[in-house]
């Protein structure tokens, strides 16, 4: 009930506040509730998620963005979208997939060269340290084009992506071992591991799933596959995974839902898939010795090199017990270990019970060979009473299970009722049910996949939306639900629309935990991250040709890009480099060139690079795609590219505009009128203890900057004055003019920001 007696303080709160300010028409809280037809209740679960203008989110979840190959970033509680991460997929946004440095991520782990525009992306996993997210990596698998990514939390760039040397499709995955010592992603389709045809006859034989352990250095933040190993698995379409911990430390869980092997085929009469593949009253759960395998692996002792990567045969498995098998409900789901590593849980999709194993028991099973018998290929069967505790009644097509931060407390996603059940895994006990909209696939509480998750919130990711929202056609957006978890009962808060999907899987780390930068070191290539061989500094802009191309050294600054004019010949082939000068936060600016295909993103600090040949004699208009400053649009230039033996005719460029003495001098006097204004700001600065803000000290930083630049174009403005050249003396004036502006612009900025956040006056010297 306290939730209530916030509420009416809250009801009374703002009458206070209406009473006194109805003079000026304000409306009261009851006002807007009866005009917009809100309940106590809505307005209490709008005070649980609204964020002031300028608030901070507790948490932020990485959605999987499904079949648009993205992760998709929002805050909780406050369901706000913050970004979109392109990982299989371009995102000209980001330049992603369109400057050189992340094509080259882009194209890692295509199959054959070929070059792969999407993919569907499933389960993101944070990496951990001890089973706890250590906000450092985001690791996301692509369920068609079996690979994994690695996205930088620092950065929020992908950075790596390995594609799979055994499988056709990876379902399982990514899931994470407690020290993030390896990244799990099982196979989900059978195929031949080969990669030639083999006829469906040979299904048993030929046809193999399995379990990829993805080796990974936290240093380097690099998968390393050839220190990676699989297990070579029977076609029984691996599904799920989660990595043990603690007490099932150095073990790993993968399910399976057709051990039926079953190939389809209706065109020839046959019963179709979800016949024969729902057939047995279970499947197998496959419990494999990660930690073993490895120091076998890496001493020699088994594997074997196959397509390039260490494949571990069933046999090599069975005879050193590295993998073991239980039976599990019909056509399972997920299968999630509990916190403390003790617990697995398991939910079959056509069982309306969710089945409980217990570590202890499948452990003490395997430490006393205890086996019910094997299957076709040779792996022992843990029977299910010696690994079962208990099956719990839950509902009707139970998919996923989310741990809570109270002890044995679980959330599990029940797919055909539309509904959250909440239970005890260790009295067996339902506790509450709570209907979502609609057809709810996986859920997820707070830091849930963690060792210690912290409850508070639920976030269900419903598959369908139905009716939820505005019709926007037939193609729908995905909805997620918001649920406060923190009391004894459930309550469904918001639905938050995600118009890209289909988001399968989301994972929810406390903000706190990251600490991403705001700029880059100067000429960074942030997908390779480290300095880049093309970075270029003001004032050093060129243009070299070697070995048969252009290349182009540019800079990008409010508000020009350097060269301004880029000349080169039909069939050359040109290469833009392109380094952000600017240090000032949130200052990235976008290159475009018409026709190109181009369309690069340069955050301050990145040097980015676009390579094409330019085929087409012609005007080729390139600009700034970012809206950076208030001559954003003047940011621009041309490339121009000539027919070959182009002969330039003699011709001066003609301006549209004639300058005299007197317009020089006018802009002159406005300069100096300028330089007042910016003196009092530098004035205002310095005599404030403006040092004690980080954020103040980059704004100045970046307004002497542009004072430095001022001062180059004063003097280029004052040459030509001397020789009489008052049309150049005029325009230099005027971009010195410029310079001022940007520099009174942030010096303003950080005087507010003192202003706003107590500075005080400081002894001057
Ligand atoms: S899936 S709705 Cu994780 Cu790909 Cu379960
Ligand atoms: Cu830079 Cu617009």
């Amino acid at each position: 009930m306290k939730l209530k007696r916030f509420s009416s303080v809250l009801l009374g709160l703002s009458l206070g506040a209406s009473l006194a300010t109805s003079a000026m028409a304000e409306q009261s809280l009851q006002d807007v509730m009866k005009a917009r037809g809100l309940t106590e209740k809505d307005v209490l679960s709008a005070a649980k998620i609204y964020t002031p203008t300028g608030g901070r989110d507790e948490y932020l979840a990485f959605s999987s963005g499904g079949q648009s190959g993205h992760v998709i970033v929002y805050g909780i509680p406050s369901m706000r979208i913050l970004k979109y991460i392109g990982v299989f997929t371009p995102e000209p946004w980001q330049g992603y997939g369109f400057d050189d440095e992340s094509k080259a991520v882009l194209r890692q782990g295509g199959n054959d060269d070929m070059e792969i525009q999407w993919g569907d992306t499933h389960h993101p996993a944070f990496s951990e340290t001890e089973g706890e997210y250590n906000g450092k990596y985001l690791f996301i698998n692509d369920k068609a084009n079996p690979r994994i990514a690695v996205i930088d939390l620092h950065d929020f760039e992908t950075k790596q992506i390995v594609g799979n040397p055994f499988f056709k499709s990876t379902h399982g995955g990514a899931f994470v071992t407690p020290n993030t010592e390896y990244v799990m992603d099982a196979a989900q389709y059978a195929a031949p591991i080969s990669n030639d045809f083999v006829p469906l006859s040979e299904f048993n034989d030929k046809y193999r799933g399995g379990l990829t352990y993805w080796k990974f250095d936290m240093k380097k933040g690099k998968i390393q596959p050839e220190k990676s190993f699989t297990f070579e698995m029977p076609p029984y379409s691996q599904d799920l995974s989660d990595a043990g911990k603690f007490v099932s430390m150095g073990w790993g869980f993968t399910n399976s839902f057709c051990s039926e092997r079953y190939v389809g085929g209706v065109e020839k009469g046959r019963p179709p898939f979800e016949a024969g593949c729902s057939q047995k009253d279970t499947d197998f759960l496959h419990v494999t010795n990660w930690q073993k395998a490895a120091e076998l692996v890496n001493s020699g002792k088994i594997g074997s090199k196959v397509n390039g990567s260490t494949l571990i045969s069933i046999d090599e498995a069975v005879a050193n017990d590295l993998m073991f098998l239980v039976p599990e409900p019909k056509s399972p789901h997920g299968v999630d270990v509990s916190p403390d590593g003790s617990h697995i849980i398991v939910s079959g999709k056509l069982d309306s019970h969710t089945w409980v194993y217990g570590w202890d028991k499948i452990k003490n099973a395997i430490d006393n060979k205890k086996f019910e018998g094997t299957d076709d290929y040779g792996i022992p069967i843990i029977a299910m009473k010696d690994a079962l505790k208990t099956q719990v009644q839950v509902g009707l097509g139970p998919l996923h299970t989310q741990y809570d931060s109270k002890e044995c407390v679980v959330y599990t996603s029940i797919y055909v009722d539309s509904m959250v059940t909440k239970w005890n895994y260790c009295t067996g006990k339902v506790l509450d049910q709570l209907h979502i909209h609609y057809n709810i696939g996986h859920l997820m509480s707070m830091e849930g996949d963690s060792a210690s998750p912290d409850g508070k919130y639920l976030v269900a990711l419903n598959k369908l939306a139905i009716d939820r929202f505005n019709p926007v056609g037939p193609l729908h957006p995905q909805n997620h639900q918001l649920i406060d978890i923190s009391g004894d009962k459930m309550k469904l808060v918001a639905d938050m629309p995600i118009p890209l999907g289909e988001p399968h899987y989301v994972a929810a780390i406390k903000a706190d935990k990251l600490k991403p930068v705001v700029r880059y070191k100067s000429g960074w290539d942030s997908r390779a991250d480290k300095r880049s061989p093309y970075k270029t500094r003001a004032g050093r802009e060129k243009v070299v040709r070697k070995d048969g191309v252009v290349h182009v050294y540019g800079t990008v600054i409010r508000s020009h890009i350097t060269p301004e004019i880029i000349e080169v010949e039909e069939g050359e082939t040109v290469s833009i480099h392109l380094t952000n000068l600017e240090r000032a936060q949130d200052e990235t600016h976008g290159f475009a060139i018409y026709d190109e295909n181009v369309q690069l993103s340069i955050e301050p600090g990145k040097t980015v690079s676009t390579t094409f040949v330019a085929e087409k004699p012609g005007v080729y208009p390139y600009y700034c795609t970012e809206f950076c400053s208030a001559l954003h649009l003047e940011m621009q230039g041309y490339l121009l590219v000539k027919p070959k033996g182009y002969v330039a005719k003699e011709g001066k460029i003609q301006e549209g505009q004639a300058y005299t003495k007197a317009d020089y001098n006018k802009q002159v006097k406005t300069n100096t009128d300028t330089q007042a204004v910016i003196n009092s700001v530098v004035g205002f600065i310095t005599s404030h203890n403006y040092k004690d803000f980080p954020e103040v000290v980059a704004l100045v930083e970046d307004a002497t900057d542009q004072l430095g630049f001022a001062d180059g174009a004063k003097k280029k403005s004052e040459a030509f004055a001397a020789d009489g050249d008052y049309q150049n003396a005029t325009l230099w004036a005027g971009q010195h003019w410029q310079y001022q502006v940007k520099t009174a612009d942030m010096g303003l900025r950080a005087k507010t920001f003192l202003e706003e956040h107590g500075a005080v006056k400081v002894e001057s010297k």
